[in-house]
């Protein structure tokens, strides 16, 4: 039997991967026989990330694309086709969060944070979908979050785009399975990457953020995730692995949604 995990022949688009979770998603795709390419909103990160990757011994191509535009994206899907090949795997990754009272939040802001993390993945899905028609079927991994299934304070935007892109992954494993495009996502728990470092933050007199100190019990794993504990189940739904999984959200959390929380 084939490795079922090999990607050696794949090319995967890994949207906003110059570093986080993003970039270790890409590594590990890499190490499997991935061809990467990545975007960022501003050279100096697609440089930066370029640089990071060829560090890890990754020969990766970065595009400067901002997600959220259309023409943009179109553009460079069409320049990665040209210059690379037809896109076999796209991560939809890139997001961004407000912590922001909903009533003191302007619609504004709001709308920013669905046009990241809802919009933009349906704009590069969209325009990734003809391709892998075309060449016989292809993977898409969303990046959803705790917050596809919960709610918190002051994440009402994120919150409602990331349950919206759980839902949109289901639609596109519904209405493009039959061309062997799997769509799934993957849902983090609490990574340590430059988004929650807020979250974690030591208080002046050294002692951990109350938030830090809150997700350790509501974490049976009692840890913060790493962005490498995304590797593994980013390789199997990118991989023949999981050419029957379609329309699923892989919990990655440490048992965050099984747990009630460590009494106080
Ligand atoms: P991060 O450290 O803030 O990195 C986000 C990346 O997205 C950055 O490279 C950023 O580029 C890029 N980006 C933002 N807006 C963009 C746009 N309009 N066009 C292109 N790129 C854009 O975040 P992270 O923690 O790695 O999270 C990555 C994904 O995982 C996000 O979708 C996030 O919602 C999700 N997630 C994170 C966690 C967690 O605990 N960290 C948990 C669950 C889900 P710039 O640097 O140029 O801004
Ligand atoms: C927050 C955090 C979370 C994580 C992640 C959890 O403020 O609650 O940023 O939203 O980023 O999405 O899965």
């Amino acid at each position: 039997m084939n490795n079922p995990f090999d990607l050696t022949g794949k090319i995967a688009l890994v949207t906003g991967a110059s570093y986080g979770i993003g970039f270790a998603i890409a590594s590990a795709l890499a190490k499997n026989g991935a061809q990467i390419v990545f975007n960022d909103l501003k050279p100096e990160f697609v440089d930066k990330g370029l640089a990071a990757y060829k560090a890890a011994g990754i020969d990766a191509k970065g595009y400067v694309c901002d997600v959220t535009n259309e023409e943009q994206v179109n553009a460079v899907v069409k320049q990665i086709e040209t210059e690379v090949g037809v896109i076999d795997i796209l991560v939809n990754n890139a997001g961004i969060i407000k912590r922001i009272p909903m009533i003191e939040m302007s619609a504004a802001e709001f709308r920013q944070v669905i046009d990241v993390d809802l919009n933009a993945p349906f704009i590069v899905a969209k325009a990734v979908i003809p391709g892998m028609i075309k060449k016989g079927g292809g993977k898409i991994i969303n990046i959803c979050s705790m917050m596809s299934e919960l709610g918190r304070e002051t994440v009402s935007a994120y919150a409602a785009a990331k349950g919206g892109l759980k839902m949109l992954t289901r639609n596109i494993a519904s209405e493009y399975g039959e061309h062997n495009i799997q769509c799934n996502g993957i849902g983090p728990g609490y990574i340590a990457t430059p988004q929650t470092a807020p979250l974690r933050e030591r208080q002046s007199d050294g002692s951990r953020h109350p938030f830090d100190s809150f997700i350790i019990a509501k974490t049976p794993a009692a840890r913060w995730g790493t962005p490498e504990d995304l590797q593994g189940p980013a390789v199997f739904l990118a991989s023949a692995a999981s050419d029957f999984v379609n329309g699923h959200i892989l919990y990655v959390d440490g048992g965050i949604l099984a747990y009630i929380g460590k009494q106080p």
